[in-house]
């Protein structure tokens, strides 16, 4: 028996405000939220990506480890949502631990994720020439249109689980992602289209996603 779970991982990160600049630490631009989510989104929450479901039936917590210029790089989360914000001015790649209930008698699984912050795309009037550094946010930022996403979409994969946590995951079957497509899709590297394309806005896994993912595998 195997039992698969949706999950997205990644960050979304939105630029601080001139007033937010003014009290966030000097060098720090950008706020962002690194987390671990059920793939399927909420219906109707348009800022969020993903997290429909509470996963702390089989994730007991998820540990970020950070860049080192940060105070307690290693943020242990021991409840949902299993994520951290925070304010900075870099990318950096983060490693993620996700730890299971002890029913699932199974090891912890390590990821690794890279934080976007900057929307690379965007064109010259963006960046302040004198600092080099993105401008701030108008003073109400649109966060479906300044936001920057960075999720990957995955599978934790439970093989024979004890009939303990195999009773759990039972009870909880998981949200399906939508059928059509209905916003943006999340950029991806293996998927150059995405990258081109680039659509400013909240992203969302689709069952059309996976489709074109099978199809881009054949080829
Ligand atoms: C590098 N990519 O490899 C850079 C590191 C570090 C990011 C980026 C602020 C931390 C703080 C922050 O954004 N760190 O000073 O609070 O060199």
């Amino acid at each position: 028996i195997q039992i698969h779970r949706p999950i997205i991982y990644g960050n979304s990160a939105v630029l601080l405000t001139a007033t937010e600049r003014a009290t966030a630490p000097a060098d720090h631009t950008h706020r962002w939220t690194l987390a671990v989510r059920s793939a399927a989104s909420v219906e109707g929450r348009a800022e969020q990506v993903g997290g429909a479901e509470d996963l702390s039936y089989f994730i007991k917590r998820v540990t970020f480890k950070l860049h080192d210029t940060y105070p307690n790089p290693n943020r242990a989360v021991d409840k949902p949502p299993f994520e951290v914000t925070e304010t900075g001015w870099g990318e950096f790649s983060v490693q993620i631990l996700i730890t299971f209930i002890p029913e699932a008698q199974e090891k912890p699984i390590r990821l690794n994720h890279y934080i976007r912050i900057h929307q690379w795309h965007m064109p010259e009037p963006f960046w302040d020439p004198e600092s080099g550094l993105p401008k701030p946010a108008a003073p109400t930022p649109m966060p479906q249109q300044d936001s920057v996403h960075a999720w990957q979409y995955d599978e934790i994969v439970f093989t024979e689980p004890p009939q303990a946590f195999f009773d759990i995951l039972r009870q909880h079957p998981p949200v399906a992602l939508p059928k059509v497509r209905r916003k943006g899709v999340p950029p991806n590297m293996a998927n150059p289209q995405s990258i081109a394309s680039m659509s400013r806005g909240i992203p969302e896994f689709t069952q059309v996603m996976e489709r074109e993912e099978a199809e881009r595998l054949d080829q």
